[in-house]
C-alpha cells in the first residue's frame, strides 16, 4: 500500500485528494497545523480512514520529523495562505508559509528521501497581469498580488529542486477550482451562500467588489484528479490545469441568481472595501499539455459548477433553518 502525505488537508482541495487517495489504496497521511479548535468540517466523514500528523510549513523540524516517521512515496503540498486579499494585509506571513514553506518541505524530502515524488500547488495567480491568451505552461508570469509573488517562488523553488537534485518534483498551475467546500470568503460560495440566504429570506444583500474580473472556473474534485496524474508519469513535468473558458464574476451573478429566478441586480451592492490594491482582470487557461500527456479533462460545466453550489447551499440554510426551528420549539 503506498503511502501519501497531505499538507493542507483540511482546506478544500485537502480534502477531496485525501478522498481521492483513499479510492486508489494509498494510505493516508494528513499533516495539520495546531490550532486551539480543531476545524476538521472537511474531512469529518474520513477522519477515521486517515492519519493525522502535527506539523507546520512555519517549521522545518516538524517536516523531516514526519517524513521520518511515515516515509511516504507521495507528498502533495497543498497548505497555504490562500487568500489573496489577507496576502495584501499579510504580506511577510503569506511569504513565509507560501513561498519559503514551500523550500523547507522540498529540502525535508532531499535530506530524508529525495526518491519521494512531489506536488506543488501552484497557481494562475501567478500570470496576473496576462501577457498572453490563453495562459500555458510557457506564458511569463507578472504576478499582481504578495500571494501570486509567494506562488511563483514556490513554483521555481520547485523546478529548482528538481533540476538540482533530481527530485521526482511537479508543479501544477491550477486556474480557480471551486465546490460547496470553497471557503466562504472566496468569491464564487460568498454569491452562492448569498444567494441561498436571499432566497430563504436570510438576508436581503450581498455586498461584493469587483464584478468585471473573468475566471476560469472548474470543479474542485475534476483538478485533484490532475495533481494524482502529475506523480504517476515517467518524468516529472509542470502542466496548466483549467476549463479553457473564462466568465466574469457579474457572469457568475447572472447565473446563480437566475437558478433561484431571482435578478442579482436587486440585491448586490458594490462595495470599495472588497476591492484590492491591484487586480487580476482575466484569467482563462489552456490545459491542452495536461489533456495529451495526462489524458485529464475537466467534466462539469462553467453552468453546472454554479448550480451545484447555489443547490449544495441552498440545502444546508434550509437544514439550518429546520434546526432552529427544532431546538426552539
Ligand atoms: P484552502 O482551502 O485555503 O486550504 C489551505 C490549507 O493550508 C488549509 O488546510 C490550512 O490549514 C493549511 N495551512 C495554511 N497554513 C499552514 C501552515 N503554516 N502549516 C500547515 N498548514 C497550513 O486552499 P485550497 O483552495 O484547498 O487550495 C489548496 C492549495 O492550492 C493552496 O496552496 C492554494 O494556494 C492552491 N491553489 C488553489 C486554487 C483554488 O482555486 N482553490 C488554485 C490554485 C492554487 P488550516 O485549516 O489550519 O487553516
Ligand atoms: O476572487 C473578485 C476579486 O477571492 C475572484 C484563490 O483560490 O484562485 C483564488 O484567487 C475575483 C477577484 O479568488 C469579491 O476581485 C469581487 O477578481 O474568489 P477570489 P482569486 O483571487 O481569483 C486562485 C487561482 C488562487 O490560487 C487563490 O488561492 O472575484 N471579487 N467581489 C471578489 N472576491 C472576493 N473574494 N470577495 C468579494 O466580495
Amino acid at each position: 500500500m503506498p503511502t501519501a502525505l497531505v499538507t493542507g488537508v483540511t482546506g478544500q482541495d485537502g480534502s477531496y485528494l485525501a478522498e481521492l487517495l483513499l479510492k486508489q489504496g494509498y494510505k493516508v497521511i494528513g499533516m495539520v497545523r495546531r490550532t486551539s479548535t480543531i476545524n476538521f468540517d472537511r474531512i469529518r466523514h474520513i477522519q477515521d480512514e486517515i492519519e493525522i500528523a502535527q506539523g507546520d510549513l512555519l517549521d522545518q523540524l516538524s517536516l523531516i520529523s514526519i517524513l521520518q516517521e511515515y516515509r511516504p512515496q507521495e507528498v502533495y503540498n497543498l497548505a497555504a495562505q490562500s487568500f489573496v486579499p489577507t496576502s495584501f494585509s499579510q504580506p511577510v506571513l503569506t511569504g513565509e508559509f507560501t513561498a519559503l514553506g514551500v523550500t523547507r518541505l522540498l529540502d525535508a524530502i532531499r535530506i530524508v528521501d529525495p526518491s519521494i515524488r512531489f506536488y506543488q500547488a501552484s497557481s494562475s495567480e501567478m500570470f496576473g497581469k496576462v501577457r498572453e491568451v490563453p495562459q500555458s505552461e510557457d506564458t511569463p508570469f507578472y504576478p499582481r498580488s504578495p500571494y501570486g509573488v509567494a506562488k511563483v517562488y514556490g513554483h521555481w523553488i520547485t523546478v529548482n529542486y528538481r533540476e538540482s537534485y533530481d527530485i521526482y518534483a511537479c508543479s501544477g498551475i491550477l486556474f480557480n477550482h471551486e465546490s460547496p467546500r470553497r471557503g466562504l470568503e472566496f468569491v464564487t460560495h460568498k454569491i452562492t451562500s448569498g444567494v441561498a440566504r436571499i432566497k430563504l429570506g436570510l438576508s436581503k444583500e450581498l455586498r461584493l467588489g469587483n464584478l468585471d474580473s473573468r475566471r476560469d472556473w472548474g470543479y474542485a474534485p475534476d483538478y485533484v484528479r490532475a495533481m494524482w496524474l502529475m506523480l504517476q508519469q515517467d518524468n516529472p513535468d509542470d502542466y496548466v490545469v483549467a476549463t479553457g473558458e473564462t466568465h466574469s464574476v457579474r457572469e457568475f451573478l447572472e447565473e446563480s441568481f437566475g437558478h433561484v429566478d431571482l435578478d442579482w441586480q436587486e440585491f448586490v451592492v458594490q462595495d470599495d472595501s472588497y476591492y484590492r490594491p491591484a487586480e487580476v482582470d482575466l484569467l482563462v487557461g489552456d490545459a491542452s499539455k495536461a489533456g495529451r500527456q495526462l489524458g485529464w479533462e475537466p467534466s462539469v460545466s462553467f453552468g453546472e459548477l454554479v448550480r451545484l453550489m447555489v443547490d449544495a447551499d441552498l440545502e444546508y440554510w434550509q437544514r439550518q433553518l429546520k434546526r432552529d426551528a427544532a431546538s426552539s420549539a
